[in-house]
């Protein structure tokens, strides 16, 4: 590790970079053409997302945060030992600044796969909070969960907020979950945030935004392909879908094509006739007692979970 600040070192993981061009090839020719939500975030992309957390509609992340900021005293009694924070995909670290204020760990170990977007924000951080020790790490959470361990090992709280779990199919998501387990060890902790099942039209709000930053959002997957691999998608034959299946108790994202599409991908040329529908992302909605269940499954006992007033978002806590 390099040391940055007195207080702050970074570790570079190295994270491959995928084969993108195959990668999306292939998943644009299987027989449900889709693409990885993991190229919804370029810098366009995340800025969109932010934009999206603002609008009135979106509830997720302002009723996390505010779970976060009135209960944190209250998780912070129920842990009542010392530790580090140790996030996958941090990304801008914006969440893990409520513990740090009111939680006064000893450590913080943001994991993220955007080396810049880490640095940025670990720089801006660490001096703010001098009695934390932070470790950056450059890794692709997805790939590889396994961190270094310190000399004086303390028990980790392993947080992962904003429903992010939601985003995984159910078999990975347990694979995950048990991952995450692993990356606790065995004294550890995690404090999850999960989305609540509530009414179709509120979701349906949630993800057709009026302002259309979500609609923007979506068609930014095709816009960060063409500026990254240069494929031509034309972003005005597609429309953003976004709904509720009740069935899956997921909302899915779609982008329709409403014109034949000429492109080219790793060399490739592939068409996408008019009628054609991409499946950009799935965002499951839960009850307590299933991802309560869930968690007990990838080997965590859980402690507590908060709810808001309207019952829109869970935030739990569980023991390794
Ligand atoms: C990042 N993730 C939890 C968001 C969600 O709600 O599933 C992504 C998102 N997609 C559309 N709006 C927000």
């Amino acid at each position: 590790p390099r040391q940055l600040l007195p207080n702050l070192t970074f570790l570079d993981l190295y994270p491959p970079t995928a084969d993108a061009a195959r990668e999306v090839l292939s998943s644009l020719n299987a027989a449900t053409p889709h693409l990885d939500p993991k190229y919804f975030y370029d810098e366009q992309g995340s800025a969109l997302f932010d934009a999206i957390t603002r609008t009135p509609e979106y509830y997720p992340t302002r009723t996390e945060t505010r779970l976060l900021r009135e209960h944190a005293r209250a998780m912070a009694r129920t842990l009542d030992t010392e530790l580090t924070i140790v996030e996958p995909g941090a990304g801008g670290c914006e969440k893990a600044r409520i513990l740090l204020d009111q939680w006064q760990p000893r450590g913080y170990m943001p994991l993220e796969i955007s080396r810049e977007c880490l640095l940025d924000a670990t720089r801006q951080l660490a001096p703010q909070y001098p009695q934390v020790q932070f470790q950056a790490v450059c890794a692709d959470y997805s790939q590889a969960l396994t961190v270094p361990t310190g000399h004086q090992e303390l028990p980790r709280l392993v947080f992962f907020p904003g429903s992010t779990i939601g985003n995984f199919e159910p078999v990975a998501r347990r694979a995950f979950l048990t991952d995450l387990r692993q990356l606790a060890g065995d004294n550890g902790f995690l404090l999850i945030g999960a989305d609540l099942h509530k009414s179709p039209e509120r979701l349906h709000q949630a993800y057709n935004d009026s302002a259309g930053h979500t609609a923007a959002f979506n068609l930014n997957i095709l816009a960060h392909l063409n500026r990254r691999l240069d494929c031509g998608f034309d972003l005005d034959a597609f429309e953003h879908q976004a709904f509720y299946n009740e069935q899956q108790q997921r909302v899915e994202m779609h982008l329709q094509c409403h014109r034949d599409q000429h492109v080219q991908i790793a060399g490739e040329s592939l068409i996408l006739s008019a009628g054609t529908r991409v499946h950009t992302e799935n965002s499951y909605k839960f009850s307590v007692e299933d991802f309560s269940r869930e968690l007990v499954t990838a080997g965590f006992q859980p402690l507590s979970c908060w709810l808001d007033d309207e019952a829109l978002f869970s935030v739990h806590l569980a023991r390794a």
